[in-house]
């Protein structure tokens, strides 16, 4: 007789449930597993339709818990079938005697919250009604069918089979007529057996998708030696990937080779046969539309070699979503079925289907009689499984309620007002973006070493606090922000699902990256968690993930490389490297013309150069003057980010250079800047601007630059600004704020970098003059409209914010814009951290808004 009181239950017998019940047993929790099927297997328990098969490497789609697994069981193919996967799963099940601890055929049909007894209580198909302290959802991301949202579907009196939940003992089309509709994998997939056997199949399709062709074989025979030699490590790589896969990410990006070049690189992927090493072809093709183009392009090339009728080609050519952004498929003669006399493709866009009928199918101007419909409509994706299973938390608030705007969890793990509720690779987390055995597998271990770091530590519950659940699902939005994947109406975006919140629904920052986050949370003492006990209580709230997504990339990247800190070069030495640094950089976007010139400084010629816009003239100006430290950079060392300004605001930008410490130290830079200024002014006409119409910008150093300029210009009669544009700038080199301390590291732009700086400028006696710290005037009163964009990371983040408010404490007109999760040098990294792009297309808009 099953315990009715147990600590854990959990909910679904696939890989996740059947690894967590080995593990529940050896860690000696009492338990009970209810799984709705008659098997274990999950998604390929019930995924029986002709042709399932995996789309990822068997090399790759197995356990690693049990090493003895890798003797015992010899994989028949490099891409498994789903009768493999089926007999891997029974095969796992009765060596570690799971069987016996799995009760079949029983589903639950709801769970509460008991706050007072701190339990769970589940009730199942069988009537009983269960206690728990823990509550597992190992439900699976694509186990619940879309419900039709087709008109008719009840009506038909045919065959009616959904791919999700075919027939055990298979179908037989034979002589049959057919109409599949839905082309996602499991259409894919499925189409060329059906084409097999059917006397006649139409194809129903509403959205071409991009597949290639699995090449099925053995499994590759480099792979497996690799894992043969050294499992232990490729295991780890594995873990710490981008999908759960041990591939090299990508250094190349797609537009920086030419389509023949890119085109012979993808074709040497695809022969590979495997969805990631397409994929992992170039490293921008998730966050950049032309490259992703590229990759479109190849894809449509090879439908386009293989239909032979062009327009059959055509309409199996997708153009509406990116590759990727969709899940792409992998199939075997999908694209030559269509060559099939008796295969036809219906395009959904132009012959809609009016109704089901009795008989077949209305659509478009015709009626269609078919013997069998195959539904290869999806899932009700990441959400539904758990949603359906009815849980109310704390309050009596239901779990659908709570998501109804889209899932809210910390780390995909758990969600407040939920304790002790545990979901299985669940919605923010990776799961279906990765290789879903790697990332059961770490969510299992997980859970297993909370429930005995619990047991161990004397609490009995665990529940994420608020803070830490909107601050991931922030970085969550941030991660997909990067990405083109919400272009797309997929089932990533709920969007296959009427009424379903678009959000990105799973975690798109990577597996890798996604586990160090799990750890770290562990590491800080639960982090972002509120631990309980009868005795005693633990929360260490706060954050695991504020970097921008990509801005933190960037940090690791350059952290691997390590390179000397600026502050041990001499300044000759650091102005080579910041000049080869640059150099590397993509060059940002195009504009009418550049061209360089002199002007008079306040002691000799200062080099400029001029980005104008592609717009007729005249156009008003900004002067711009450029970071570095006043040590180093030139009038063309921020090039992209004058580009990028230019062309986004249709105004003239000069970009200026102006003397250097320590061979001009302080006031040099501030009075080259106003000297700069008269003479733009005056020659306005000429450089094809406008004489009234004339703003400064600047960045770090040379932001300080602009802000003294601004000063300057209103001390001593004009020029009259119309705005000042400064992103980061150095404010306030008299004393230490807070920013300076927490931020004085990591973040490129240190504390004792901005010190080497300050010590090549201005002693410490000239820096309390407000040439050197605007901050320190005796008034800002009267200064122009200002744009000021402060950025949480920097160690100037608070100089500057201090500025922002100085100005509108003197009555000046500021917008001030404080970048979530960036550093000093983030936003003018253009086309490389897509997540500067929307804060500059703010300062943009406010140099035009100076001018209107
Ligand atoms: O479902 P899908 P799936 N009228 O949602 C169309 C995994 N999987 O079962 O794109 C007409 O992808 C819909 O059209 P549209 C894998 O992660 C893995 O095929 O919404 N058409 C689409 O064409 C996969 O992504 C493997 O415009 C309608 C199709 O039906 C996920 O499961 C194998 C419609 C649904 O495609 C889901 O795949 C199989 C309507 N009312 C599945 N509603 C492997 O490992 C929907 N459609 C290889």
């Amino acid at each position: 007789m099953a315990q009715s009181d147990v600590d854990v239950v959990v909910v679904g017998a696939g890989f996740a449930g059947m690894y967590l019940l080995h593990e529940l047993r050896k860690t000696g929790f009492s338990h009970r597993l209810l799984e709705a099927g008659d098997d274990v297997g999950g998604t390929w328990y019930w995924n029986r339709y002709p042709g399932a098969r995996c789309d990822i490497a068997t090399t790759d789609y197995q356990y690693t818990w049990d090493p003895e697994l890798h003797e015992q069981w010899q994989w028949s193919e490099k891409h498994a079938a789903q009768p493999e996967i089926l007999r891997y799963a029974q095969f796992v099940a009765k060596k570690h005697d799971l069987y016996s601890g799995i009760e079949f055929n029983t589903r639950v049909d709801g769970a509460q919250w008991n706050e007072v007894a701190k339990r769970w209580s589940i009730h199942t198909s069988t009537g009983e009604t269960i206690t728990c302290q823990h509550y597992v959802m190992a439900t699976g991301c694509l186990s619940v069918p879309k419900e039709p949202d087709i008109v008719g579907t009840e009506k038909f009196t045919g065959n009616v089979y959904v791919t999700g939940r075919w027939p055990h003992e298979g179908v037989d089309f034979t002589g049959k007529r057919v109409a599949v509709i839905g082309t996602g994998s499991s259409g894919i997939q499925s189409i060329p057996h059906i084409a097999d056997q059917a006397k006649e199949l139409v194809i129903f399709q509403r959205t071409p998708n991009f597949s290639m062709p699995a090449f099925n074989g053995p499994a590759p025979q480099d792979r497996i030696e690799r894992l043969k030699a050294d499992r232990v490590t490729y295991q780890h790589e594995a873990r710490y990937s981008g999908t759960g896969v041990p591939l090299e990410d990508s250094t190349v990006s797609a537009l920086s080779v030419t389509q023949e070049e890119a085109f012979v690189m993808l074709e040497e992927a695809w022969q590979k046969g495997e969805l990631l090493s397409l994929g992992n072809t170039f490293m921008d093709s998730a966050i950049n539309r032309k490259a992703n183009d590229v990759v479109a392009e190849f894809m449509r090339m090879k439908v386009r070699s293989v239909v032979k009728d062009p327009e059959v080609a055509e309409l199996l050519s997708p153009y509406k979503h990116g590759y990727g952004t969709k899940r792409p498929c992998m199939d075997t003669g999908y694209f030559e079925t269509f060559n099939k006399p008796h295969v036809r493709l219906v395009d959904l866009n132009t012959s809609p289907i009016r109704s089901i009928t009795e008989t077949g199918i209305d659509f478009g101007k015709e009626s269609m009689e078919f013997d069998a419909i195959v539904y290869a409509t999806g899932f009700d994706a990441m959400t539904g499984a758990i949603v359906s299973a009815n849980i109310t938390g704390k309050n009596g608030v239901t779990l659908k309620s709570k998501w109804e705007h889209g899932p809210l969890t910390y780390l995909g793990l758990t969600s407040v007002g939920f304790p002790n509720l545990y979901m299985i690779t669940g919605p923010g987390s990776p799961s279906v973006l990765s290789n879903m055995m790697v990332s059961i597998e770490q969510h299992v271990d997980w859970i297993r070493d909370t429930l005995v770091h619990m047991r161990e530590q004397g609490f009995e519950t665990i529940e994420p606090t608020p803070l830490a659940e909107e601050g991931w699902r922030v970085h969550c939005t941030d991660c997909a922000d990067i990405t083109i994947f919400q272009e797309a109406n997929s089932w990533y975006m709920g969007a296959n699902v009427p009424g379903k919140p678009r959000v990105m629904f799973p975690y798109i920052g990577g597996v890798g990256r996604y586990r160090l986050a799990c750890e770290e949370v562990v590491n800080k003492g639960f982090l972002g968690f509120e631990l309980a006990g009868s005795t005693k209580k633990q929360c260490n709230d706060g954050l695991v993930r504020e970097v921008q997504p990509d801005v933190d990339m960037v940090l690791d990247f350059i952290a691997t490389l390590n390179l000397p800190a600026m502050e041990t070069m001499t300044p000759t030495e650091a102005r080579a490297f910041s000049e080869a640094s640059s150099a590397m950089r993509p060059s940002g976007p195009e504009v009418g013309e550049i061209s360089d010139g002199v002007l008079p400084g306040a002691d000799g010629e200062l080099e400029y150069r001029l980005y104008r816009p592609a717009t007729p003239g005249p156009h008003p100006i900004a002067v711009y003057f450029h970071g570095g430290g006043w040590v180093f950079g030139s009038h063309t060392s921020d090039d992209p980010l004058c580009r990028d300004l230019c062309a986004q605001s249709n105004t003239l930008i000069i970009s200026v250079n102006y003397r250097h410490a320590p061979e001009a130290p302080f006031p040099a830079a501030a009075e080259d800047g106003f000297a700069a200024l008269k003479w733009v002014h005056a020659n306005a006409g000429a450089l094809g601007g406008i004489a009234d119409q004339i703003a400064v910008a600047g960045w770090s150093a040379g932001g300080n630059v602009a802000a003294v300029t601004a000063q300057m210009a209103r001390d001593k009669g004009g020029p009259q600004l119309s705005g000042q544009l400064l992103l980061c700038p150095v404010t306030d080199g008299s004393h230490q704020h807070r920013s300076h301390i927490e931020n004085g590291e990591r973040f490129i732009l240190t504390k004792s970098l901005m010190e080497w700086f300050w010590n090549h400028y201005a002693t410490p006696e000239q820096r309390k003059s407000p040439q050197a710290s605007p901050l320190l005037a005796a008034s800002l009163a009267g200064l122009p409209p200002t744009m000021l964009v402060t950025c949480q990371f920097d160690p100037l983040r608070d100089e500057g914010n201090a500025y922002a408010r100085a100005l509108m404490q003197a009555g000046v007109k500021v917008e001030h814009v404080e970048a979530r999760g960036h550093i000093h040098t983030s936003i003018t990294m253009v086309d490389m951290l897509p997540s500067g792009a929307p804060h500059r297309r703010e300062m943009a808009r406010a140099l035009r808004g100076f001018f209107s």
